[in-house]
């Protein structure tokens, strides 16, 4: 028996899960969690919501709420999400949670106290008026690329090229509009270039080799380019802050603290289990595993290896499973975009039905290679393969032996023998060697060949024709397929957790350890009872799958319609904000051409409240002598500004269509007085 420490990658706290982050993390994850269980090993399955860094900041500025707010709606949606698809945390967390924000503290302070990081100041990008240190993602300007008018400061997302912020064109803060300006700021750096040889030694010269070779060549690459220091630490108010005293603003590198939220979500079950953490971070025979997307490969192997070698009492990962991505309909999954099937929607949608996500998406595991999940493929897998051969098989055998014996497990000879029986030890074997290398897919196909054996047997056998003339046979028939089920409900727990215990019941069974169905266990001698077991799947017909298909494609055309017709929305402003501006019912009395000016014309407009001259940049969609007359909206507190040498004293409110001509916003109802407000 070993101790095992199993984590997930921390989801961040700031939307729904969808089905990539299944398929690449947290399903894997469980099932493996659940197999060594199987095999009596101690496991501890850890995980837990990622509730700093940017991505959090930038969503609750987008939805005008508070970061807090932004966290607590998606822990609780995301913790839920995980408890209905059956995955088996020990304990799941949030790096808001105090003992976090503890034990996250305590870890850089040894660090700071031991000398371990190097206090550095540069001068990074500051927003003058916000007063605040700008992030990257903060940092908006044009593509120099592309040209893209909405290029962040670490990425263009038309054209994906990775900036830095001096590559802008034209810079600007997100949060205030202004340009920013570099300011001097103090950070503490983990030189991971003093890290370097002992990871290379661990990883690459140490044992291992048997890594994925995704993750050992990612690895290599970075060591090849040589580690440089790092920052620890952040000029920003959301994040567990430095706890060190005279500095105030600076809170830890999300990826600092986010990492040691295993720690801390493994401390919080042991509190609550009333059990020591301890050995399962710094015994050096527990066996540390971290689950997670490739993405998150290089702060696994290097980064956070070198925060737990520098602290001195923690051990290594022993591996680092990381996976590929998974795509939808062919095309990458997209949060922004909408493009995605959310988690939640699915267990709304299809409910009882978590087995058939799991299948499906542990079939497409993206486990070496970028995989594709398409709802037609969900429809026949879950049609083809889980109704039509495991259902089916279960579903015969629990009906025939309850038609032909009263669910009784009928006598066979004292030495009779099968091959088909052999094969139950073979293939319970192979499924653990494969899940054993985190191979997934192998193992559920392993699971599925047995299924399938178990149908052809029947088929081959038809006891429904033979029990007349020859019921012996019958009796082995019957007595064969009871085990092949029982070794389905056994085997297929890791994979599809509620199909193996509605089987489990309706078999009248307890759960063995792998190990004796390894060694050939008869799990229903003759003589057991079983019962009628109700069906364990059902078809899903073509009316929900293009229900699904129609969603996806409506996500689509709003895509298009979004950029193609609209520009991103602003941030937020309170309503005082508002209030502020005043809008006013005006009438045109005289219009003209502005010499030498091709786009403007000059207006008289009474506002109701005065007689001003507002110019305006229409020309083009106008003739001036159509628009006398015409009631318009006029912002009239907006200070006056010369353009051409006239002054022009206000503004006139216009949309434009997408021919480019423009159209008045102009009350629908012509007897409104000049001075109305709107509002
Ligand atoms: N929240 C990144 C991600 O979701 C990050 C993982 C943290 S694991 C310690 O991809
Ligand atoms: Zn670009």
């Amino acid at each position: 028996m070993s101790r095992y420490t199993i984590t997930t990658a921390l989801p961040y706290a700031n939307g729904p899960l969808h089905i990539g982050h299944l398929a690449g993390v947290y399903i894997p994850a469980d099932v493996y969690a659940r197999f060594l269980r199987r095999n009596k090993h101690d496991v501890l399955l850890i995980g837990g919501s990622d509730e700093h860094g940017i991505p959090i900041t930038i969503r609750a500025k987008k939805e005008g709420i508070t970061p807090q707010g932004v966290v607590d709606r998606y822990h609780e949606l995301m913790k839920q999400t995980f408890i209905e698809l059956g995955i088996s945390y020990d304990n799941y967390s949030r790096t808001t949670a105090p003992i976090h924000i503890k034990t996250a503290q305590d870890f850089f302070l040894k660090l700071y106290h031991d000398g371990k990081f190097i206090e550095k100041e540069t001068e990074q990008y500051f927003d003058e008026k916000a007063k605040e240190f700008l992030a990257d993602r903060y940092i908006v300007g044009i593509c120099p690329k592309c040209g893209n008018n909405n290029a962040y400061g670490d990425q263009c997302e038309k054209c994906g090229t990775t900036l830095s912020p001096d590559e802008l064109i034209n810079p600007h803060s997100m949060l205030s509009g202004e340009k920013p300006i570099l300011k001097k700021t103090k950070h503490w750096y983990l030189s991971l270039n003093e890290y370097q040889d002992f990871i290379s030694e661990w990883i690459l010269k140490g044992h291992k080799k048997d890594w994925k070779p995704n993750v050992y060549g990612q690895v290599k690459s970075w060591l090849e380019e040589g580690l440089k220091p790092r920052a620890m630490t952040r000029d920003l108010d959301w994040g567990v802050p430095v706890p060190l005293k005279d500095e105030k603003g600076k809170v830890l590198y999300v990826w600092f603290d986010a990492p040691i939220g295993y720690i801390s979500s493994t401390k919080e079950w042991a509190e609550r289990e009333g059990k020591d953490w301890k050995p399962y971070w710094q015994d050096s025979s527990t066996k540390l595993v971290h689950f997670i997307a490739k993405d998150n490969i290089v702060f696994h192997c290097i980064i956070f290896p070198a925060m737990l070698k520098a602290h001195g009492d923690y051990i290594l990962p022993d591996n680092v499973p990381a996976n590929e991505f998974l795509n939808l309909e062919n095309e990458k999954i997209s949060t922004s975009r909408n493009w995605a099937v959310w988690a939640h929607e699915y267990l709304h949608d299809f409910p009882g039905k978590q087995d058939s996500l799991r299948y499906t998406l542990l079939a497409n595991a993206p486990e070496s290679k970028d995989n594709n999940f398409t709802w037609k493929d969900f429809q026949t897998k879950n049609n083809s393969e889980l109704v039509g051969i495991f259902g089916n098989f279960i579903n015969r055998v629990s009906v025939l032996i309850n038609k032909y014996y009263e669910g009784i497990i009928p006598e066979v000879s004292e030495n009779f023998h099968s091959h088909e029986l052999d094969s139950l030890s073979k293939i319970s074997a192979e499924i653990s060697l494969y899940l054993s290398k985190y191979e997934f897919r192998n193992g559920l196909s392993s699971l599925m060949n047995l299924a399938r054996l178990g149908n052809k047997f029947l088929q081959e056998q038809e006891p429904w024709k033979k029990v007349k003339e020859d019921p012996e046979k019958v009796k082995e028939t019957l007595y064969v397929s009871a085990q092949i089920a029982a070794y389905l409900g056994e085997l297929s727990e890791p994979f599809l957790p509620f199909t193996s215990k509605k089987i489990m019941e309706g078999l009248n069974l307890t759960y063995n350890s792998w190990k004796e169905l390894e060694a050939n266990k008869i799990l229903l001698p003759s003589g057991s009872k079983i019962n009628l077991i109700p069906l364990l799947f059902d078809k899903i017909d073509d009316k929900e799958i293009d229900y699904q298909i129609e969603k996806l494609e409506n996500s689509k055309k709003q895509n298009e319609n979004i950029n193609n017709n609209y520009e991103a929305p602003k941030e937020s402003i309170n309503f005082d904000e508002f209030e502020k501006i005043d809008l006013r019912i005006g009438t045109i009395l005289e219009a003209k051409k502005v010499e030498k000016a091709d786009k403007l014309l000059q207006f008289k407009v009474d506002t109701g409240v005065d007689i001003r001259t507002i110019v305006s940049g229409i020309a083009e969609s106008f003739s001036p002598e159509e628009l006398v007359g015409k009631q318009v909206t006029v912002l009239l507190n907006l200070a006056p500004r010369k353009i051409r040498g006239i002054e022009s004293q206000g503004m006139l409110l216009l949309t434009q269509r997408k021919d480019g001509k423009f159209s008045f916003i102009t009350p629908d109802d012509d007897k409104i007085d000049n001075g109305s407000t709107v509002k």
